[in-house]
């Protein structure tokens, strides 16, 4: 029998035949039981619900309903018990969440009018287990967020912490006031349905880009707090993290913390415990000499939790790590997993399997929660993988999790899906260095065709294979590009899905001119030659038309395995041809004409956006910590003039450390002068002498902290 349940649960017994579903069920327990997990079943069974019929007994530990299989229930936090056999059925809770949720995996085992006859003994790995909405860009839209809630009930998912960076009222400069009216009653809804889904509603305030630490200050934070109170919020948090200056102080912020928790969350009774995100938030970051880590692990109320996203900023969750911060903390973290959020890949969707993460973290840490993309249904996919991975992580399956997330979010057009996902889970170059597998089963085949295609022979088998799979994704983009059951999730994807589509195209008709290059048909290889072209143009005008954020403007997908690959077989027939023909045909290749050298940790592969003349820098969502003698040095592929240049560092304060240069050789270096206009942005410019070099130093005695939100250069 094929008895699937998610979370993968920890023991199930089967014993015996599935049996067919009774006509109808007698609910035992009604009234002790979780008004939230009564309401939900019978939501569910409907008009089977009747006096007479199967019995069924449902409640807590302690409820008479389930007194008889008291001992059968798990002692663990939202553990559970469920038994079905032909007697009766029993979903018996350890806690009322694991009431609602012995409901939630009764429902996924009744499936085509039958039920399994198990015994089901089940309980969570982690604590708190969950989302963090807590990236930069749009916030999620309020229907969005609904259909999330509801996804995290359906997958045993207990937390969702409303942090996105760009609320206002969340962070600067709002964080001081209440909600407008419109927002609030929004607000409301949320924890309404997310308490009907068994999930926390966490209200997170970013404070510490302007907080003064004044009485005042303290005030409005607490003072808000009250008023999301009002609006039924009982967990909170405070976000410390990407701040520099006055409110980065460990010291500071602990008073702070300890006040709200004595004074808010532990004299309200209802009231979860307080969850902080310091600014030391990772390994990578983590500056013992300065203190701050250990300041939070001694002098921080024992019962406040700390977020932590591991050895970097986006990183792989292990066991050293999280046990190397527990003696920092003195308090298991409560893990804050960057995937799959997409920030700072803005151009790329994340939609690859979720792995990588330790299968022995449980017992060192409090709660996992993943901060999502802003396509809220397309983060689904890896929030899905995660409710698994959480709940039990030694049966975690990434690839048995992730086809059956896809057949979750997508069940009639899942095999197009599955083809979309797996050509895009890479971020490609970024400035965090993380990385994810893409077309995995393809890449052999594409290495092994392009070595031998280039040293003049390759196998046929992996030319079909390479045919079909182009054939495929260009099929794919098509069906879900109309698919209608799952409209939210095609309009997020949109974009990429026309990209998917010409991808497919132009596989195909490389591999066209390929063949047509060997058989030495002119015709037909021009043809498709100028197909390709015309594709590769189409890409482009997608990539200026969609997804037009200041940061990774674009749409970018498959470009791992499947671009090189096409590009490849583009150029080398393009190569053959040439010489057979006596022919200049130009070729494809990307060209930079401008190269990044710095010895600045945090920007050394920070990739760049090369347009006609000019140049951008990818900018950084977090503090750079820029070292005295950091530079940053642009080398064009030839000489030019410089009509403006331009460096946004959003501080207010002094900035006379930084200096300008400018060279024709790197060696000889003549500085530029730099004007501050009334947005504190730097601008400069050099038009008398052509140059090839452009550097920017900290020439000051310190380290400087500051947020790289522009920098640009513009050479004619
Ligand atoms: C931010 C977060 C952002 C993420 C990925 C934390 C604790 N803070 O570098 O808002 O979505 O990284 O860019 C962060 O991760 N800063």
């Amino acid at each position: 029998q094929d008895i699937q349940v998610q979370p993968t649960p920890r023991q199930i017994t089967v014993k015996g035949e599935n049996m067919a579903t009774p006509v109808t069920f007698r609910l035992e327990g009604e009234r002790e039981a979780n008004p939230r997990a009564v309401k939900l079943l019978k939501t569910f069974l409907g008009d089977r619900l009747s006096s007479k019929g199967l019995p069924l007994y449902l409640g807590e530990k302690g409820d008479r309903a389930v007194q008889s299989r008291k001992r059968q229930i798990p002692e663990q936090p939202e553990g559970y018990y469920l038994e079905i056999n032909p007697k009766g059925i029993t979903l018996a809770g350890n806690d009322e969440r694991g009431t609602y949720y012995a409901v939630r995996t009764f429902m996924q085992l009744f499936r085509d009018n039958h039920l399994p006859q198990v015994e089901i003994r089940d309980y969570p790995d982690v604590r708190f287990r969950g989302v963090v909405e807590g990236f930069y860009g749009t916030p999620w839209s309020h229907e969005a967020r609904l259909r999330q809630l509801r996804f995290y009930g359906e997958n045993k998912l207990n937390t969702y912490i409303y942090g996105p960076k760009d609320d206002p009222y969340h962070s600067s400069p709002n964080w001081r006031k209440p909600y407008p009216a419109k927002d609030a009653a929004r607000i409301a809804e949320l924890v309404k349905v997310a308490n009907e889904n068994e999930v926390d509603f966490v209200w997170a305030i970013h404070p510490g880009l302007d907080i003064r630490w004044e009485t005042s200050d303290r005030d409005s934070l607490m003072a808000k707090f009250e008023h999301m109170y009002d609006l039924g919020v009982r967990s909170f948090a405070v976000f410390f993290d990407d701040i520099s200056g006055e409110g980065a102080k460990a010291d500071r912020q602990v008073e702070l913390l300890n006040y709200v928790d004595d004074h808010f969350v532990r004299v309200k009774p209802d009231v979860t415990p307080l969850i902080v995100c310091p600014t030391e938030y990772n390994k990578d970051w983590a500056r013992p000499e300065s203190g701050y880590l250990a300041t939070i692990g001694t002098k921080l109320n024992p019962s406040v939790e700390v977020m932590w996203t591991g050895d970097r900023v986006i990183s792989e969750i292990t066991r050293e790590g999280v046990e190397w911060i527990r003696e920092q903390i003195k308090r298991p973290s409560y893990i804050w997993w960057n995937f799959p959020v997409s920030d700072y890949v803005r151009d790329h969707v994340l939609l690859g399997e979720v792995y990588g993460n330790g299968k022995d973290i449980a017992g060192s840490i409090s709660g996992f929660v993943a901060n999502p993309m802003e396509w809220a249904e397309a983060s689904k996919l890896a929030i899905y993988c995660v409710a698994d991975y959480t709940w039990n992580m030694q049966s975690y399956d990434r690839s048995r999790s992730w086809h059956r997330a896809i057949r979750a979010i997508m069940p009639e057009n899942a095999e197009a899906f599955t083809v979309f996902a797996r050509h895009n889970s890479d971020l490609g170059e970024n400035v965090h260095r993380f990385r994810r597998e893409e077309s995995v089963e393809i890449l052999p085949v594409a290495e092994r065709f392009m070595k031998g295609y280039q040293e003049g022979r390759y196998d046929e088998r992996d030319f079909l294979a390479l045919q079909e799979e182009f054939e495929r994704v260009a099929e794919a983009a098509d069906l879900l590009l109309v698919d209608n059951e799952n409209e939210a999730l095609i309009e997020e994807i949109t974009p990429w899905l026309h990209q998917f589509k010409i991808l497919g195209d132009a596989g195909r008709e490389a591999l066209v001119m390929l063949k047509a290059e060997e058989r030495g048909d002119r015709e037909l290889f021009l043809r498709k030659y100028n197909h390709v072209k015309a594709l590769r143009k189409r890409s482009y005008e997608l990539e200026r038309q969609f997804n037009q954020n200041p940061y990774q403007p674009g749409v970018k997908t498959g470009t791992t395995v499947l671009q090189p690959l096409v590009l490849g077989i583009f150029t080398e027939a393009t190569e053959r041809f040439n010489r057979k023909n006596g022919m200049d045909l130009p070729l494809l290749a990307d060209y930079l004409p401008c190269k990044l050298t710095t010895n600045v940790p945090q920007l050394e592969h920070l990739p760049l956006q090369v347009y006609p003349n000019r140049v951008h820098l990818t900018p950084l969502l977090e503090v750079v910590k820029w070292p005295a003698g950091g530079y940053l040095q642009l080398e064009l592929d030839d000489l030019y003039r410089i009509p403006g240049t331009r460096m946004n560092f959003d501080v207010k304060g002094d900035l006379s450390w930084g200096v300008m240069e400018v060279s024709v050789d790197g060696e000889n270096w003549q500085v530029v002068t730099l004007t501050r206009d009334a947005r504190g942005r730097l601008n400069g410019k050099w038009e008398d002498t052509p140059v090839k070099f452009v550097r920017f130093t900290n020439s000051g005695k310190d380290e400087q902290q500051v947020y790289l939100r522009e920098f640009y250069v513009v050479f004619s």
